[in-house]
């Protein structure tokens, strides 16, 4: 079960940049920065609703560590722009089980090391309409 959209992933080449413009822009507030070696990207989460009712969705903006990179590749042929859909669901393993005997292509079968401690799986854009998917479970307070 997806229970709501946790981010929504943005290729950029230059996060700095990036950074400024959307928190100079929407007065976003910035919940932390991290690389992620495995992914290969430097990201940033920005939080919306900080202190409303949406609290915990984010905007995150991902710059590639390298060209060859899934963000690296991604920049290269398409340009910035939404590179990924992140929904939340509450547990992940059951969730990547369930779809996986559903027939969706997993692109990983195992949860990987995601942003701001959450656990993370992503689900192939060529069975999900063009769209790179992914699963957060987020960490546990
Ligand atoms: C590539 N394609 C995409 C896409 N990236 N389609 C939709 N959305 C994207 N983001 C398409 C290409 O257009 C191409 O389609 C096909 O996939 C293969 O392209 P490629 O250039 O060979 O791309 P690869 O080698 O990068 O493979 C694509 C794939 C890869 C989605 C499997 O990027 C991947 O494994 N992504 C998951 C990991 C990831 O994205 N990590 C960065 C975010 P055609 O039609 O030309 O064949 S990490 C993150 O976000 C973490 C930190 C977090 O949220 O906590």
């Amino acid at each position: 079960v997806l229970t709501r959209i946790d981010h929504v992933g943005i290729a950029v080449p230059d996060l700095d940049a990036a950074l400024a413009h959307y928190t100079g822009t929407f007065g976003l507030t910035v919940a932390g920065t991290e690389v992620n070696e495995a992914q290969g990207v430097r990201e940033a989460m920005l939080e919306l609703g900080a202190a409303g009712p949406a609290a915990g969705s984010y905007v995150q903006l991902l710059e590639p560590l390298r060209p060859d990179t899934p963000v690296g590749r991604f920049l290269a042929k398409r340009g910035p722009g939404l590179h990924h859909v992140g929904y939340a669901v509450d547990d992940i393993a059951a969730e990547l089980e369930s779809l996986a005997a559903a027939g969706i292509e997993l692109i990983d079968s195992r949860p990987r090391h995601g942003s701001l401690g959450a656990s993370i799986a992503f689900l192939h854009p060529r069975g999900l309409f063009g769209v790179l998917t992914e699963l957060v479970e987020a960490a546990r307070d």
